[in-house]
């Protein structure tokens, strides 16, 4: 048996194009099952729906063979012991610095005083502002980051961003590109070697779905 661990939402849909590809279609709808682990028309094939944070987690320790991650939740999680072979090019998105519309950031990084930070992804923003060599006091968040300038709770956020319309609709303005943000594909090492028979083909097949742009 094949496990393949999913986040619901962009993740999921994002990947079905290449599931297609690799000959595999789910045969539950994720949106209005109850159920969390899903048959697909591959007898040796499941699909396990996880939080999204929770996919590198699930694949390291075996609990799923494979698994599908924004490359920001790889770099919080570390990705130690996971085989990282692809690029899925999906789901694609930027971290970015955002402030209020009329904080002034460029003198607030200059001064070399503080500047408070709420982010869910400290990892990423502790390296970014520690090259720059900006003193930060890191708040950790776990959604809802947009709310943390408008309440005074940080001077800056760092979080995903895609259309911008979040951050426009709540008076934000990107500041700073950290980086561009897709979604790879992560396979336990030992379950490469074990069912490699199976799981190769399979990464070729996604490998050869992917979208060149
Ligand atoms: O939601 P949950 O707490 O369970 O976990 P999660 O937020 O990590 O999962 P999910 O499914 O929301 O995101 C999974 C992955 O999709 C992320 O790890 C990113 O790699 C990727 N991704 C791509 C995004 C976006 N695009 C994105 N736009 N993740 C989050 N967003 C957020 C963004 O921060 C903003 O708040 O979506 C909102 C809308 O964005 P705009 O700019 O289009 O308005
Ligand atoms: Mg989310």
């Amino acid at each position: 048996m094949i496990t393949l661990a999913l986040s619901k939402g962009r993740i999921f849909d994002e990947t079905l194009p290449l599931l297609k590809a690799a000959g595999i279609e789910v045969l539950d709808d994720p949106e209005t099952t109850r159920k969390l682990m899903l048959a697909t028309n591959r007898p040796d094939v499941r699909v396990v729906l996880v939080r999204a944070s929770d996919v590198p987690t699930y694949v390291e320790y075996g609990g799923a063979d494979l698994g599908v991650v924004g490359k920001d939740t790889l770099i919080e999680h570390g990705g130690q012991g996971l085989y990282q072979p692809l690029d899925l090019n999906i789901a694609k998105c930027r971290v970015s610095v955002a402030v209020r519309d009329d904080f002034d950031y460029a003198t607030a990084v200059r001064s070399g005083s503080r500047l408070r930070v709420a982010t869910k992804y400290t990892a990423i923003a502790r390296t970014f502002f520690a090259e720059k060599g900006v003193h930060v006091d890191m708040v950790k968040l776990y959604g809802s980051m947009e709310l943390a300038p408008l309440t005074g709770l940080a001077d800056a956020i760092v979080d995903m961003v895609s259309t911008g319309n979040t951050l426009k609709a709540n008076h934000l303005v990107e500041v700073e590109r950290i980086m561009d943000i897709s979604a790879r594909l992560v396979v336990n090492q030992a379950a490469l070697k074990l069912k490699g028979a199976v799981l190769r083909p399979m990464l070729e097949a996604f490998a050869g779905a992917v979208r060149k742009d």
